[in-house]
């Protein structure tokens, strides 16, 4: 990796540190800070590639909602083992887009790929057999959030499959600060400063607003999934899928 491939964003103090973007900036050096950030990412990128083909249909739609870099959509593509399907990745950020374009490019595989650029509350759903929100609904308006979850229900077909991964908050005071302490020294770990970690803290406060586990289930039940399940947690991570 080059240096200029590490997140060192937050790692100089900042006057005042501003609302966390998508920007150029955050562009340059995501790989590494997602990596860095969210404990277990890897392995969620390999297990959506992993249910792909198991869920992904022949002749549907496959979503990857807030594609970012385009590393579920990636996974996904090297998964799916049917004929005649199509993957929409989404994103609203024009400089993730761009670069998302140009590493799917880099990658061969046989499932077209369409990426675009857009707010995934506007975008159509149809025919799904596999829809992917990792690390996506966090950022959405709270009161919007169940009707994303609605039209992504209503858009897949049966059987079909959401993955829903989200950094979580626990009802407990206790356990949250917990799981918290525990984010924050796995951070530490991956060379992120007290610093970093505590502007970074700052920077996501009003952008990211978290559930918790608890308020994700219902949501989803409410939107009419007939099978929920959380299948990874770390931390205050977790990964849920969802089965219409
Ligand atoms: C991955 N899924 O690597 N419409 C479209 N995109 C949005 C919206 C919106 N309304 N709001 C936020 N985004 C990826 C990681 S990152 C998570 C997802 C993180 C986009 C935003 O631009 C960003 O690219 C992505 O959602 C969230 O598997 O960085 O914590």
């Amino acid at each position: 990796m080059h240096a200029s491939d590490t997140d060192l964003i937050y790692s100089n103090p900042h006057k005042q540190v501003k609302d966390f973007a998508f920007d150029a900036q955050v562009v340059e050096v995501f790989p590494d800070m997602i990596s860095r950030s969210v404990p277990g990412y890897s392995t969620i990128i390999d297990t959506i590639g992993r249910l792909s083909q198991q869920f992904v249909q022949e002749n549907s739609n496959i979503y990857d909602l807030g594609c970012s870099l385009g590393a579920a959509t990636i996974a996904m593509r090297k998964g799916i083992n049917v004929e005649n399907c199509h993957i929409y990745g989404v994103d609203n950020s024009a400089d993730m887009v761009k670069r998302c374009k140009l590493h799917i490019d880099a990658f061969k595989g046989k499932t077209p790929v369409t990426i675009i650029e857009g707010n995934i509350q506007d975008i159509e759903i149809n025919n799904a057999s596999m829809v992917v929100l990792n690390f996506t609904l966090q950022f959405i308006e709270r009161s919007q959030r169940q009707a994303l979850l609605n039209k992504i229900a209503a858009g897949l077909n049966k059987g079909g499959l959401l993955v829903l991964s989200e950094k979580f908050n626990h009802g407990d005071k206790v356990a949250d600060e917990l799981l918290i302490d525990l984010h924050h020294s796995f951070k530490r770990d991956n060379g992120y400063s007290e610093l970093e970690v505590a502007q970074k803290r700052t920077a996501l406060e009003k952008v990211m607003l978290t559930d918790t586990i608890p308020e994700h289930i219902e949501r989803l039940e409410k939107a009419g999934f007939n099978h929920i399940s959380p299948w990874f947690q770390c931390f205050n991570f977790t990964s849920f899928v969802a089965i219409k």
